[in-house]
């Protein structure tokens, strides 16, 4: 029998305070190895498809007490920086409700449910960095890494 293959290869990289630094692969979403695959749509009414809860995946990362932030890094140098304990609801969703890998937000976009904004539910997310900020208690902020050649600095 054929097996339908929907996964395609992809790694998101959890780097920073963190005590080993490991690769999260497509097959440890897909096979529900970092944690269960749930409905998003329940949680957040304007998605769908299959997301690991952020919660489960922090039992596999052992994070440093002194974290007090996460970044999370786009492939397109969006990213956003979100305080330790707004983790506790978020979400990486990493397949289509067709089962397939997502089309937009490959290979997986962060879903921050009750976020202050839009704009943290990061697409295509390839690292994920704990750091610790001089401002412990700083809000989530989000945007464009400031990319300013040294020529203009
Ligand atoms: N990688 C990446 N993620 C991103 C963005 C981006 O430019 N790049 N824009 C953010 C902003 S500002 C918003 S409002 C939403 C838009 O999500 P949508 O494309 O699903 O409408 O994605 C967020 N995630
Ligand atoms: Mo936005």
């Amino acid at each position: 029998m054929k097996q339908e293959q929907t996964e395609r290869p992809f790694l998101v990289q959890v780097r920073g305070l963190v005590e080993r630094d490991i690769d999260l692969h497509d097959s440890d979403f897909f096979a529900g190895k970092v944690g269960p695959a749930v409905d998003v749509t329940p949680i957040v009414p304007t998605f769908s498809g299959k997301a690991t809860p952020i919660s489960s995946v922090l039992e596999t990362i052992r994070v440093k007490e002194e974290a007090t932030h996460v970044i999370f890094h786009a492939s397109d140098e969006f990213q956003a920086t979100l305080p330790r304990e707004e983790l506790t609801n978020a979400l990486l969703l990493f397949q289509q409700e067709n089962g397939e890998p997502l089309r937009k937000g490959f290979p997986v976009r962060l879903l921050v449910p009750n976020g202050k904004s839009d704009c943290l539910n990061v697409k295509s997310v390839v690292k994920m960095e704990f750091v610790r900020l001089d401002d412990p208690k700083r809000e989530s902020t989000f945007g464009f890494k400031n990319v300013v050649p040294a020529q203009e600095l």
